[in-house]
């Protein structure tokens, strides 16, 4: 079995789609392993996306992820990590695939709802960003 990381972006969870998001990703069998509700920091969020430094978009990221709560989460399913990019669909809403959950409740490519890991290896380092092992053991 496979644990990844996705994350409720802080345009869902203002809008209070954060719980329909988790019921979308529990009917496609994930399992919740680990759940924190958290403003990020600047440092965190630069920290988080720092691949995307030197992107244009950088600073209008970090200042999107910090702009509200979000809702990181641990989610356990076979193939968990490939299967959380086909559920959440295209990173530009308007090329997300109907009844994907950016299609469903993105709002643009920079507001698009929901992260998940891009990579097995991505998902180990993200997990433990925002969890520390103990706690997702003592969730079993
Ligand atoms: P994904 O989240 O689909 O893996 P990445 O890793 O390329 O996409 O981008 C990280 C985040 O940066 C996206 N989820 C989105 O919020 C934002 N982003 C990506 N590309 C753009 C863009 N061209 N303009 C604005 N924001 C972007």
């Amino acid at each position: 079995m496979e644990t990844t990381l996705a994350i409720v972006k802080p345009d869902a969870v203002a809008a209070g789609n954060a719980g329909k998001i988790l019921a979308h990703l529990e009917q496609e069998g994930f399992t919740l392993r680990a759940l924190r509700l958290v403003r990020l920091t600047r440092a965190q969020a630069e920290g988080f996306y720092a691949v995307h430094r030197e992107r244009p978009f950088f600073t209008s990221l970090v200042e999107f992820m910090t702009s509200g709560p979000c809702l990181p989460v641990a989610l356990e399913r076979e193939n968990a990590q490939a299967h959380l990019r086909d559920v959440m669909g295209a990173t530009d809403v308007a090329k997300a695939a109907p009844g994907t959950i950016r299609n469903l409740y993105g709002t643009s490519i920079e507001r698009n709802a929901i992260h998940g890991s891009d990579s097995l290896e991505n998902a180990a380092l993200e997990l433990a960003f925002f969890f520390p092992q103990t706690e997702r053991i003592a969730a079993r």
